[in-house]
């Protein structure tokens, strides 16, 4: 597997899905929106695009297996498995603000090996594959150099479906507005972990996301130089629906933050009830 003219194609693959959102940005109508769950909404356009992908990878690589956010393909089983979100900031397309990304990640048995991560609106395209320097727009990326949360720029997400760990979230926040630089919520992880790749955030941490929120992201990140964990500090960010992302130079005073605020609340953490 040449691995550099995959991420060529993916790329391709990304850019032309993310020029059909775009298209459908400025058309778009709230009358077009479903609600699968409680705040989690998608319309034809997530789907479509979904569509889009999934048939142009079947012919890029048709060993692979799928694990998708629309669910427009089963999954099956191979030991290479694409992991996709079609349109990362789903609320944010919708709402008409113009931050949402196409996220494409690849695992060989349970290992990244690459992930494309387009930022359509910004013409904005981060890469990564196994061995290379993560990229924007063809050019190398690297983490932030700052050495302190004090001296930090922090992304993260706020809870939109599950409530039950608010509290010990909040404790957080309010400990990163008071001594970071600031704090910035965007609406996609997608496009969170990408510009902690690039440096423009020193880190980024959000609970409850789903592998193809962070796949591709999480490994452009990685690839650029930074560190990933879950809240534990345990390495199953992927799959363990929390994510801490940093610089690698901040990842240790961050995760204690949150850490401290998790175990002095008199609530447990994200028991998904
Ligand atoms: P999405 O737009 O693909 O749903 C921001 O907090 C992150 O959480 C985004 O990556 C976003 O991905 C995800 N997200 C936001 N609302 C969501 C919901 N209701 N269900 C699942 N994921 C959601
Ligand atoms: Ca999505």
């Amino acid at each position: 597997m040449q691995l550099n003219k995959l991420a060529d194609q993916v790329i391709e693959v990304g850019k032309t899905a993310g020029a059909f959102i775009r298209e459908q940005y400025f058309l778009f109508n709230e009358k077009n929106v479903e609600v699968k769950s409680l705040n989690n909404l998608v319309s034809f356009v997530d789907i479509t695009a979904e569509k889009m992908i999934v048939e142009e990878l079947k012919t890029v690589f048709p060993e692979a297996a799928f694990l998708t956010e629309e669910k427009t393909i089963e999954e099956s089983k191979s030991e290479w498995l694409w992991i996709i979100d079609p349109l990362d900031g789903t609320t944010n397309f919708i709402h008409g603000i113009p931050t949402f990304a196409v996220s494409i990640g690849l695992i060989h048995k349970g290992k990244m090996k690459l992930g494309v991560v387009y930022e359509i609106m910004r013409n904005e395209c981060f890469s990564a594959y196994e061995g290379n320097q993560s990229q924007l727009n063809g050019q190398p990326i690297g983490v932030s150099e700052r050495k302190t949360l004090a001296d930090s720029l922090i992304a993260t997400g706020f809870p939109y479906e599950k409530f039950d760990f608010i509290p010990q979230y909040l404790k957080t926040l309010s400990h990163l507005m008071q001594n970071t630089r600031g704090i910035r919520r965007i609406g996609s992880a997608a496009v969170d972990l990408s510009y902690t790749a690039c440096g423009r955030f020193d880190g980024f941490f959000e609970y409850n996301l789903n592998p193809w929120d962070v796949a591709a992201g999480a490994f452009i990140v990685q690839q650029a130089g930074g560190q990933l964990s879950c809240f534990s500090g345990s390495d199953n960010f992927i799959f363990g629906r929390e994510i801490l992302a940093g610089n690698g130079l901040i990842n240790r005073e961050l995760l204690q933050v949150i850490q401290q605020n998790n175990s002095t609340s008199t609530n447990a953490i994200g028991t998904n009830s």
